[in-house]
């Protein structure tokens, strides 16, 4: 008796989607690292909270997989792309992976759909909605990024500005209180 309920097509995608979350985990920590060699750990510590939530986000989509009897293949993670030149073009960065994350988001809910894979895409709609508060949270920190002096990146808003993120409660919360249902 077949007990799988997903399709070849959409186990294929949603295993990519998998990598492409674990891809996202290791940017932000990546990006997190650099940010600290740079001296600011308010960012460096508001990047790697950002990792663990994109790493709740490839374990919501495991679980996905195999609750509907489906193969979840773990597999090689991409490596991250190079160090941003400053802060700036790191928060830059940040939006276009987030933009990008979307594009590969949106492409899942419309294969559930031509399928009429209903339950994936109710499943999917989980993330449309957390892209968008993504996306609404990577533009803001550009957008004070820019204020605080865009390219200079030793002058004191911008240091005001990694203080801030240090403790500022950001969607992520904290690291610790994140689970896969709440990520
Ligand atoms: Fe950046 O969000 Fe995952 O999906």
């Amino acid at each position: 008796m077949i007990t799988n309920r997903l399709s070849k097509t959409l186990t294929t995608a949603l295993n990519l989607q998998m990598t492409k979350e674990a891809h996202a985990s290791q940017i932000y920590l990546s990006y997190g690292a650099w940010a600290e060699r740079q001296g600011f750990s308010g960012i460096a510590n508001f990047l790697f909270r950002h990792s663990q939530e994109e790493r709740n986000h490839m374990m919501k989509m495991l679980e996905y997989i195999l609750k509907r009897g489906a193969e979840a293949v773990v597999t090689v993670i991409p490596a991250p792309p190079k160090n941003p030149e400053n802060i700036n073009t790191c928060f830059e960065k940040v939006f276009e992976h987030e933009v990008d994350n979307t594009k590969a988001v949106y492409k899942l809910v419309k294969m559930s759909f031509d399928e009429e894979d209903w339950a994936t895409w109710n499943f999917m709609q989980w993330f449309v909605k957390e892209q968008i508060e993504e996306e609404t949270l990577a533009m803001s920190l550009l957008d004070k990024v820019k204020i605080a002096g865009s390219k200079k990146e030793n002058n004191t808003a911008l240091y005001s500005l990694d203080r801030d993120l240090e403790k500022t409660p950001d969607e992520a919360k904290s690291a610790q209180d994140v689970t896969v249902d709440n990520p």
